[in-house]
Parts: structure tokens; sequence; C-alpha cells
């Protein structure tokens, strides 16, 4: 992960333990301790599966890992349970491990420019106030631009977080055009040699045809302009699991997608959406939401979580 990304590990490493112990203490603590029986019989793999898809790694991704970590097994003839562990926790890591992931949103000159997309509710505005503190915090200049002009309050939602983060907000009045923001904060950036631009997006469900249309106007409008890279990234909510997973899939068709921020990890006890993602989505997880604070995120690092998931501190309670 970036470098300048590395600002506090201790308390990065302490939000991702925190965020996952949820489903570790549901889902994930019960396959530890199914792994401690001196065997794994057939009844036990069935187990696991059922294990897995409640945790909501989803059908298809579950029975892919499964079958993967069953060849590997009878290849590398491994039997002993903890070891069959470690096979399963390293074919995990595999499926969530993008390379180059880390670079995505590595800030460069003329400026990198993000723009936040998902459904309503999700956490994009919240994401977008801790990814802009992440980026001030490792020495970059940061603007904000209030896209979200259609649901009332957003637009002051995203000043209170300027304000308190002490960075200008780009807004127009409510039910102004959101491509019109998006051009102005991106010209204000351009003038002022601003290093990030973060642009606010009203939530929209993914089956608006019109909205969807909105959001294409966005990116369009946004690529127009010379820049050092534009990337759009889609916040999904980890409470709604397999929910999310579809919703999301709908907008990365709509518009071209760099990355997710996974919000609300520290709610959801159903952390394995992190690998229906990866392989539903082909797309990385960048952050992960640990909180509702501007300090309360993590950049997504798929040993450091996957570990976290399975880690018996804490237990299967
Ligand atoms: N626990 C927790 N709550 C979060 C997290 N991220 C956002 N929230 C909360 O989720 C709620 C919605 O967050 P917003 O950032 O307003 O979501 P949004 O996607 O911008 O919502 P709309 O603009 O209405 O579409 C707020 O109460 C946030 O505090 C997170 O990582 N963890
Ligand atoms: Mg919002």
């Amino acid at each position: 992960m970036l470098k300048f990304f590395r600002r506090n590990e201790e308390k990065e490493k302490e939000n991702t333990a925190r965020a996952v112990r949820k489903s570790r203490q549901t889902w994930f603590g019960k396959m530890t301790t199914l792994f401690s029986r001196p065997e794994l019989d057939d009844a036990a793999w069935d187990e696991l599966e059922e294990l897995l898809i409640s945790a909501d790694v989803g059908v298809t991704t579950t029975l892919k890992l499964l079958e993967t970590v069953q060849t590997r097994i009878a290849e590398e003839r491994i039997t002993e349970p903890a070891k069959v562990m470690e096979t399963l926790k390293d074919e995990m890591i595999y499926l969530v491990d993008f390379e180059d992931a880390d670079e995505t949103l590595e800030a460069q000159d003329g400026p990198l420019v993000i723009l936040m997309v998902g459904v309503n509710g999700v956490g994009k505005t919240t994401s977008i106030a801790k990814l802009a503190q992440l980026y001030i915090e490792s020495g970059q200049s940061v603007i904000l631009g209030a896209a979200d002009t259609f649901r009332a309050a957003a637009i002051e939602q995203l000043q209170i977080w300027g304000e308190r983060l002490g960075i200008d907000v780009i807004a127009h009045r409510s039910g102004a055009d959101p491509g019109a923001v998006a051009f102005d904060t991106i010209q204000a950036a351009k003038a002022r040699g601003t290093d990030v631009v973060l642009i606010d997006t009203a939530g929209r469900l993914h089956t608006k045809t019109n909205l969807m249309e909105e959001l294409k106007k966005i990116q369009r409008i946004m690529e127009r302009q010379e820049v050092g890279a534009h990337k759009v990234l889609v916040t999904i909510d980890a409470t709604t699991g397999q929910n999310g997973l579809i919703q999301a899939k709908a907008f990365t068709e709509a518009v071209e997608c760099e990355g997710v921020f996974l919000a609300k990890v520290d709610s959801s006890a159903k952390g394995g959406i992190i690998f229906g993602i990866a392989d539903e989505l082909s797309l990385p997880i960048l952050f992960i939401g640990t909180g509702e604070q501007a300090d309360d995120i993590a950049p997504f690092r798929p040993h450091e979580f996957v570990s976290g998931l399975f880690s018996d501190t804490g237990g299967s309670k």
C-alpha cells in the first residue's frame, strides 16, 4: 500500500482488527473451531461450505474457493486440518490481492480526481471525509466537490466535513447540475494547484436509469478535463452483503470503476463479502470504513484482513 498512507500503522491495524471482530465472532471463529478437529470428514467440508456462505462469501465464490483448496491439498498431500486452514487462508488472500492496487489512488500532479458513487446511504460522503483526512495527513492538498445536489442537506453535510477538516468545498445551490459542480471543482483545483479532488455524488438506486445516465455524464465531464488522473470509486455498505454486491455491479457496468471503498465493516458480520466483491466485480477493495469518524479508515491489506478474520483472539463466542 502507498507509503504515504502508512502514516499510522498501529492505528490502521487497530482499526482493521476492530472492524473484523463481528465477522470473526460470528462466522470465521466457527471455521477456526472446525479446523481444530483431528480430521476433516465430508460433514466437516459441508459445514465449512455452509459457514462460508453464511459469512456472505457468496455461493459461486465459496464453491470456487473450496475446489481450489481441495485440489491444492490433494496435490500437496495435506491432511492436517490446521494446514488445510492455512491453505484456505492463502487462497483467500490470493483472491483479494490485486497487483498494483496500492497505486490506484496515488496523488499526482495535475490533480488526482476521485468521483465517489454508490447507492443511497452506503457511506459515500463519510468515506470522502476519511479519504480527505488521509491525503491531508500525508501532505497533499485537497478540495471537495458537492455534486450531491439532489438530497436536501447533502451540501451542508459535506460543508460541515470541510470545516472540520479545514478544506474548501465547491458547491452550487441545491438542485443544480452535478456535472457543473464537478467541472467547477476541477477548475478550482487546477487554478489553485490542489493535489486531490474528491467529488461527492447523490446516492441512487442502481435500477434508476436516468440517474445512472447522470453519473455517466459526470464521468464524461471529468474525463474531458486535463487532469493528472481520474478515478471512480464505488462505495459498498458491508452490512448489506450480497445485495450490496448486486447493486455495486450495476454501477461498475454503468461507469468505469477503479476500486471499492467498503464502508461499515465495523457494523457487519458479513466480512466474507470481500471475497465476493473481488471475485465477482474483479475490483480491488482499496479502503475499509471502520466507524463514523474521519480517522475510522484503514487501507485494505489482504493479509492483515484475512488473518484478522481467522485470528483466535476474541474466539468464536
Ligand atoms: N459504523 C459505521 N458507520 C458508517 C461508516 N461509514 C458511514 N457510516 C454511517 O452511515 C450513515 C450514512 O453515511 P453517509 O456518508 O451519509 O452515506 P451516503 O452514501 O453519503 O448517503 P447518501 O448521500 O444519502 O446517499 C451515516 O450515519 C454514517 O455515519 C462506517 O465505516 N462505519
Ligand atoms: Mg452522501
